[in-house]
């Protein structure tokens, strides 16, 4: 039988495991990524370890999330990030060069690679056919070290893409309309191909924008065919001999198909707070509007700065809003500074940020208490703009731009007549911002500066016979990591700072539990489907494991999340008959009498609520490599041991 696309590079990596819908399979990784929210963890670990040198194709690390330096913590960690990455072979990306995701589908990705990154949105590769996955920042560790990186082989969805986009659609509105129909939770287990007619009226930047937010969905990851679009934009970014054809066999089988008619499509938005509530800007437009944010991996490419400059062009942005954009890249902003498309922004009364996450990780421009804030980011998930009460809506450039300068939610195609923008015949390319590695042999010159604010990385023990603790925390549906964990301004500065953190944990849903988690010496976390949706951060496992959490009893896990508490050695299970969550309250008294044994024997794990007398069964998440990992407390114990 054919293959899809995502199998055939899946089959040319493969170093372990049967290519089996479900089964653990180990791929050989060619290049990785890391950021420095989670990048200072990834090189510690990395550290720990004792590889001399990654041995990797090409390993980078951005610098692009901890930009806002209100303290000596992110530029100490930047220190920390350049100095370790030139001694073993890294890349570095420096602050002020961009997004990850964005430089690297400039500037390194490339058809028919594997890529790791340590962030949620690496499938923003999968535009470029690269099969690009997110990932803890253990498994980045790992990866680098020349290990295999493990995933549940995925089932195959087809989006079959149909007709074109109608002028004031955009790319946004195609992933906005594949949310609405699949959901959060919808992508879980699955690699999301896009093919069909439809696929040859996108251009590369506006794939990566759909793939990109294929994190949302839950997917595995998402990829484009690559094709003579993916060609000319490699050759205009001067790599053209990178480029391979890449497409799926004419009968190739996929599990699922979905249709997407392009024509029919007309400007979304996803209102407060998840990404799947979608709902037409049409039916929501004339809402008053106290802040628009342009920019994030999502969208700030060229194209989609170009077309946002053309709308604000001889215009002032409305006097109740506040306008800021961020480019993606060094690449955007400079060409955007020489063709005066930088100008008009200005002129019209942007505020023009650094290229950097920014406001999309809460680091400045948080919205005013209960402020409409209409996005062009991929995440609006409740607090996530640093402003308790902020009403983040997601929508595409056109949308946010049309809106700021009407001063509420704007249909784009109420513009009339549509912008014309094209990709140029070549980018400007510049590489000055990338330090390349210390050769080998003057490794040890070079001296790894770490500050003050790094801490000791908390790693867990062996897994204990038997567990008897409370049910510290319980927890509904989709709580995402930003919930666990969240980031903004004031703590992203302590990611290499866990007993700091860890004040912060579960903020956003009960500021009480850190203090309880750590009276109650620890305990269980009982959650409801898709526990820990959203990012890659593996700080929403080794906080929980630092107060104390020896399990996560949920009816279901997003991946990135349950591969993270396995690497951190916290037991993340299953209710298999999921009616046994409403048989437990916050501070039952649980017993796991026998986990050990029963986790060794590969036996469903026996819990019982001696509060109310109930005994039920949890599955392990857990392939037989996690469940060998989480025997021996994680996977930096379990690869010391391995060696
Ligand atoms: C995000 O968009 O949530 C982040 C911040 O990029 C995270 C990584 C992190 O928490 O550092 C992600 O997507 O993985
Ligand atoms: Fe940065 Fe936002 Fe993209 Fe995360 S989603 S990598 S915070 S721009």
């Amino acid at each position: 039988m054919g293959r899809t696309i995502a199998q055939k590079i899946i089959e040319s990596h493969l170093v372990s495991g049967k290519m089996e819908v479900g089964e653990d399979i180990g791929l050989a990784i060619d290049q990785t990524l890391t950021q420095d929210a989670t990048g200072t963890m990834a090189y510690l670990e990395f550290e720990a370890m004792g590889v001399p040198r990654v041995k990797t194709q090409r390993s980078v690390a951005y610098v692009d999330h901890n930009t806002l330096q209100s303290g000596f913590e992110n530029a100490d960690d930047h220190r920390y990030i350049q100095t370790v990455a030139n001694k073993h072979g890294v890349y570095f990306s420096r602050p002020g060069n961009g997004i990850c995701h964005q430089l690297h589908l400039e500037r390194f990705g490339a058809p028919g690679k594997t890529l790791i990154g340590s962030d949620s949105h690496t499938p923003t590769g999968g535009g470029i056919g690269m099969l690009a996955f997110g990932a803890g920042g253990m498994d980045v560790a790992v990866a680098m070290g020349g290990g295999e990186y493990h995933i549940n082989m995925p089932s195959m969805t087809r989006v079959e893409l149909t007709g074109r986009l109608s002028p004031w659609v955009s790319a946004k509105d195609v992933i906005l309309a594949v949310l609405q129909r699949m959901s959060v939770k919808g992508g879980v287990g699955k690699i999301i191909e896009y093919g069909g007619e439809g696929v040859k009226t996108l251009t590369v930047p506006e794939r990566a924008t759909i793939t990109n937010m294929g994190a949302e969905l839950g997917a595995t990851t998402s990829i484009f065919p690559s094709d003579e679009i993916t060609r000319q934009f490699l050759q205009a970014q001067g790599r053209g001999d990178q480029w391979a054809e890449l497409s799926s066999d004419p009968d190739a089988a996929y599990d699922e198909t979905l249709t997407i008619d392009l024509s029919s499509l007309e400007p979304l938005a996803a209102c407060p707070h998840s990404p799947d509530a979608v709902k037409p800007v049409s039916g929501l437009a004339g809402m008053k509007v106290d802040q628009v944010c342009i920019g994030s991996c999502t969208n700030s490419s060229y194209l989609d700065m170009m077309r946002v400059a053309a709308v604000l062009k001889g215009k002032t942005v409305h006097p109740q809003v506040s306008l800021s954009v961020a480019c993606g890249s060094k690449q955007v902003f400079n060409m955007l500074a020489e063709n005066g498309a930088l100008a008009d922004m200005i002129a019209a009364g942007a505020r023009i940020l650094e290229c950097a996450c920014g406001p999309c990780i809460g680091m400045g421009q948080s919205p005013n208490s209960g402020g409409v804030s209409l996005r062009t980011f991929n995440r609006n998930f409740e607090g996530r703009s640093g402003t308790a009460d902020g009403q983040v809506y997601l929508v595409s450039p056109e949308t946010a731009a049309a809106s700021a300068i009407a001063g509420s939610l704007t249909d784009p195609r109420s513009l009339g007549e549509p912008v014309k923008v094209e990709l140029p015949e070549r980018f400007l390319i510049n590489d000055n911002m990338i330090v390349p590695p210390i050769e080998e042999a003057l490794m040890e010159t070079v001296e790894v500066k770490r500050g003050p604010n790094i801490k000791p990385l908390p790693i867990a023990g062996p897994l204990e016979e038997s567990i008897r603790r409370r049910a510290v925390l319980k927890v509904e549906d989709n709580i995402t990591t930003d919930h666990i964990m969240p980031a903004g301004a004031k703590i992203l500065p302590y990611r290499s700072n866990i007993p700091y953190l860890s004040q912060f944990c579960f903020a956003v849903c009960d500021k009480s539990f850190p203090e309880r988690c750590k009276a109650a010496g620890g305990g269980v976390i009982i959650a409801g489907h898709n526990y820990g949706q959203g990012s890659s951060r593996e700080h929403a496992a080794l906080v929980p494991l630092y107060l104390g959490v020896k399990a996560v009893a949920a009816k279901s896990y997003a991946r990135i999340h349950a591969a993270n508490l396995a690497n951190t050695g916290i037991l993340p299970l299953q209710f298999v008959n999921e009616a046994d969550y409403d048989a437990i309250d916050q501070m039952d008294v649980l017993c796991l009498p026998a986990v050990r044994k029963e986790l060794e024997a590969g036996e469903e794990v026996t819990l019982v609520n001696e509060t109310r007398g109930i005994t039920m069964k949890l599955k392990a998440v857990l392939t037989a490599r996690q469940r060998d990992m989480v025997l021996v407390g994680g996977l930096l114990n379990y690869t010391k041991l391995e060696k």
